[in-house]
């Protein structure tokens, strides 16, 4: 299974989605500076930072290392705003269904022509808007089982009923402002659920874009944000993307000096690259050796036997049993041979749920 995460990232006008953009792709990707020019998104695939890979890549010096990785796409899902106004185009609701969640850049600074951040204002008004667009879908789904319930005896349950009702609940849910993630379906209604493509059902994770004199000092307003934020389900980062772009410029070595001495201990960007991995419900387990050290991607609640095929097929047809040891414990043990010497290293069987932070050797034969 190959995993290709999408990512875009969204927010009003000068809210700062290309400097962030910018620094998550640390300068690696040609950037169109605003779409009203071209039109065209800016695309570019991040590796997850993770320390697991940098410490074996260390140990066993491998000819090849590979990262879990996200796409980001800035500038799709345009919002335009007129005379003060925020639009909403289709082409917005659009790009959205195209994306696997959505990160939301709010303005947090003085704007250019003085105006001031109202984060809170922007987050609500892109979830409105993202709320009318599911009523919307909702509706005309209504609508369309209306017809068909026409063939159905009174009385009576069938498909078409199940999802009527189904289709109701939801309804009455974003006319309520519940989230739809709240609410408790059947196995058989969440594919169909899937199958609608609910925007409210992105994830979201919002960055509020702060200014350079708040960092580590949150204004009153940035605390406010967290709480509703938190309160919503929605994790919230704050960050200066102006910042976070300098900073991404520099090599390693400069960065880590430079984050040092400002008392920070990882740059902002790969806080935010892995809480939308873990937003995803994403979880990565490591294989290492010389050839490769490599992360590999898998859905949260994966077996073992599950990761095995996504390294290879074979090594699921002709899985034995998987070597699994927790990474912290390997790194304590002082490598993977000698906690295999100290029995960290444990033997399972297919079924196996596969941690976050599991280290493994799939045993196979075909
Ligand atoms: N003070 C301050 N200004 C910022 C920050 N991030 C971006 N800006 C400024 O805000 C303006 C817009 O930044 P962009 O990153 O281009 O914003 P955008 O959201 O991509 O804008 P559009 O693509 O036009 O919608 C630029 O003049 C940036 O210099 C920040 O963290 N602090
Ligand atoms: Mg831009």
């Amino acid at each position: 299974m190959n995993v290709n995460m999408r990512v875009g990232i969204v927010g009003l006008p000068s809210s700062g989605k290309t400097t962030l953009f910018k620094a998550l792709t640390r300068g690696t990707v040609k950037v169109e500076e605003t779409y009203g020019q071209s039109g065209k998104p800016n695309i570019g695939v991040v590796s997850v930072p993770d320390s697991r890979i940098d410490y074996f890549a260390n140990e066993y010096k491998p000819k090849k290392i590979t990262y879990a990785s996200i796409e980001f796409i800035d500038g799709a899902a345009r919002i335009a705003t007129d005379q003060g106004k925020t639009r909403f185009g289709s082409d917005f609701f659009a790009d959205v269904r195209q994306v696997d969640m959505l990160v939301h850049v709010v303005r947090g600074f003085t704007g250019t022509a003085g105006e001031e951040p109202t984060p809170i204002q922007d987050i609500q008004a892109l979830q409105d808007e993202l709320t009318l667009a599911d009523m919307q879908l909702v509706e005309n789904r209504i609508a369309r089982v209306e017809k068909q319930l026409h063939g159905v005896k009174k009385g009576t349950t069938s498909p078409v009923t199940t999802e009527m009702d189904m289709l109701q609940r939801i309804q009455s849910a974003l006319e309520e402002g519940t989230p739809l993630q709240s609410l408790e379906f059947t196995p058989d209604e969440e594919k169909a659920i899937r199958g609608y493509d609910f925007l409210t059902l992105k994830h979201v994770i919002a960055v509020l874009n702060i200014p350079e004199s708040e960092i580590g000092s949150p204004s009153e307003q940035a605390i406010k944000l967290k709480a509703l934020c938190a309160e919503s389900g929605v994790p919230e980062i704050d960050l200066c993307a102006a910042v976070e772009m300098e900073v991404s410029q520099l090599s390693d070595e400069e960065e880590t000096e430079f984050l040092q001495s400002m008392g920070i201990e990882e740059p902002a960007r790969n806080v935010l690259i892995r809480a939308c991995y873990q937003s995803l419900g994403l979880i990565s387990f490591i294989t290492a050796g010389e050839p490769e050290v490599r992360a590999w991607t898998l859905r949260a609640g994966s077996r073992a036997v599950d990761a095995a095929g996504s390294i290879h097929s074979d090594l699921a047809r002709g899985f034995i049993r998987a070597e699994v040891a927790n990474f912290k414990d390997v790194e304590a043990a002082g490598g993977w041979e000698a906690a295999k010497q100290k029995g960290i290293v444990v033997l399972q069987g297919k079924d196996y749920i596969v941690q976050d932070c599991d280290v493994m050797y799939i045993r196979f034969k075909v």
